[in-house]
Parts: C-alpha cells; sequence; structure tokens
C-alpha cells in the first residue's frame, strides 16, 4: 500500500514537472517569442469562453459599418497623421455615439488591427446580434514621430509610443470630436490596445480617467508602467473606472507583466477582469480579447 502510494506521488511529481517544462517550452520562436519564462499562477485562466464559430466572418445578411482612413494635422509630431475609423452600420449625425480608440503593436502602424481582427466583422455581428453597442473605432498610428512607419529595428521607436499621449489627447482625440458625431465625455470613451498599444492603453487610460473609462489591454508590452505608478490612488481609481479588462495568451512571454499588475489590482480591491488564455503573443489572443472587450463597454452595468 506505501509502496503504492509511493509509486503515485513519483507518478504525480513527475507529471508536474512535465507540464511546468512545457508551459517553459511553449514560447514561440522568433519575433514574437518575447520575454521570459512564463510561470502561471492559480488565478491565469480564463474568464470568459472561446468566442463563438464564426464570430470573425463577414456576414452577408446583416447592415454593414464602414472604415474609412482619414488624415489630421498633428500639432504634436508636427505633420500630417493619418487614422482609420470604422462607423457603425446606419452611422447618422443625428444620433451621437461612443468612441472607441484601439491602439497597435510595436511593428504595426493605423492598418495593424485590420490584419489581426477585422474590428468591423466583429462590431457589424455583435452590434446585429444586439450584443454591442453601436460605437465608432478609431484606430490611430501609435508611433508618435515624423516617420511613423514600421520600419528598421522597431524597438528604436519605443520613445514615440510614449510621445503619443498628447497626440492622442491633443491632436487625435480632438479630430474625431469636430468630424463624427460623438459623445464626447468619459463614459462614453474606452481605449484598448495590444502589446505595446496594451501599455499605452493602461499608461494613458489610467493616468487620464477624467478621459476615459472603459480600458482593454492585451498583452501589455515592458512599456507598461509599474502598478504603482498605474494606480497611485486605488479607491480613486475604483470610483471612476467603469471597467478595466486585462488579458493575456498564457504562452505569451510578456505574461509576467499583466500577472505583476492583476496582484496589485487584486491586493487593492479595484475590479478588474483577468481573462487568461490558451495563445501566446500572436492574433489570435488580440481577435477574441477585443470580442470580448467590446460586448463589455458602453453598457450601464459593472461586469
Ligand atoms: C519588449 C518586448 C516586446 C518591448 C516591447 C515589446 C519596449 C512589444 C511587443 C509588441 O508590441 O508586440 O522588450 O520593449
Amino acid at each position: 500500500m506505501f509502496q503504492g502510494r509511493r509509486a503515485w506521488a513519483a507518478l504525480v511529481g513527475g507529471w508536474l514537472v512535465c507540464m511546468a517544462a512545457t508551459e517553459l517550452l511553449a514560447q514561440p520562436p522568433g519575433p514574437r517569442g518575447f520575454g521570459g519564462p512564463i510561470e502561471l499562477k492559480p488565478d491565469d485562466v480564463p474568464a470568459f469562453e472561446e468566442p463563438p464559430r464564426g464570430f470573425d466572418l463577414r456576414r452577408n445578411d446583416i447592415p454593414h459599418g464602414k472604415v474609412e482612413m482619414i488624415s489630421y494635422e498633428s500639432k504634436t509630431v508636427g505633420i500630417t497623421r493619418k487614422m482609420l475609423v470604422y462607423t457603425p452600420p446606419g452611422y447618422s449625425t443625428e444620433k451621437k455615439y461612443p468612441v472607441l480608440y484601439l491602439l497597435h503593436g510595436i511593428g504595426g502602424d493605423e492598418t495593424e488591427w485590420q490584419r489581426f481582427a477585422k474590428p468591423e466583422v466583429l462590431l457589424d455581428n455583435l452590434i446585429a446580434d444586439g450584443k454591442a453597442v453601436p460605437m465608432i473605432v478609431v484606430m490611430p498610428n501609435g508611433r508618435a514621430q515624423k516617420n511613423d512607419r514600421a520600419e528598421g529595428d522597431v524597438f528604436r521607436s519605443a520613445p514615440a509610443f510614449a510621445a503619443f499621449e498628447d497626440d492622442l489627447l491633443k491632436d487625435v482625440i480632438p479630430t474625431i470630436e469636430s468630424r463624427y458625431s460623438v459623445q464626447a465625455d468619459r463614459e462614453h470613451r474606452a481605449i484598448a490596445g495590444l502589446s505595446m498599444g496594451g501599455g499605452q492603453t493602461l499608461n494613458f487610460g489610467l493616468k487620464h480617467l477624467d478621459t476615459f473609462a472603459w480600458i482593454g489591454a492585451f498583452s501589455s508590452a515592458p512599456n507598461t508602467k509599474p502598478p504603482k505608478e498605474l494606480v497611485p490612488d486605488p479607491a480613486a481609481a475604483k470610483a471612476k473606472i467603469k471597467l478595466l479588462m486585462l488579458s493575456c495568451g498564457k504562452r505569451d512571454g510578456l505574461i509576467r507583466i499583466s500577472q505583476g499588475f492583476h496582484a496589485y489590482l487584486k491586493e487593492n480591491d479595484v475590479p478588474h477582469i483577468w481573462h487568461v488564455d490558451d495563445n501566446a503573443h500572436d492574433p489570435p489572443h488580440w481577435k477574441n480579447s477585443l470580442y470580448h472587450f467590446v460586448q463589455r463597454i458602453f453598457r450601464d452595468e459593472k461586469s
């Protein structure tokens, strides 16, 4: 009997070691295999089910919104810049819409979300099914420097991602609010992004809670400020945030950044969603996270 128990313990122990090794080896090689070893914690589980089949496929039997590339004069950067704007089906100046500002990663530009998720397809489908409120989605270029193309060593542009704070607040948002029919207050502005854009989302969104009430950071990168700097006053943040969602793939070598922030929020009693799925630092994670986030913003109840 005792022998049997020992054998079982050895078997289970061996299995645990194997699982841990598998997690460590699970980081993809190549340019997206960022970061260090992955140590999963008990809280690192999905908050949501996988999106249903077809959530990302264009349906011909429903009304579609429009996507247009617009230009604006950026006083911050001193050049004319571009951003992509989705307006929902039936967009009309008789109504006013909430706006989601959606930010890209280190190797991307204003077109990157198009390659990773087709936000217009997700939104058209969710709006048709009554699962998301009609909203405008703005996809700007988060690299606030004169040459804002993702060229050469993209890591050298990291400071331009920080400089985007001014471009967003002083140029992008005023442009959108002067050209589109929008509800221009914090409860009708959301900010979300992937990787570098996730870091920007937390750095800018939490610093400017008078501007944004809905915040979604997917696979946040090392540009994310330390938790105490992001949320120096947990009670104030708690009172203002309508939704704070953090997500990351369990095979993402950058997960320690989101894990650390989740732990700080939990410790300081700041409500948030922490969603960890089976993906890596990759487009499926960002597409799925966007799908989950947009259903929960601009709604009355806290989710
Ligand atoms: C880093 C690793 C990854 C970093 C940024 C990234 C600024 C960004 C990745 C992405 O946007 O996909 O060390 O430092």
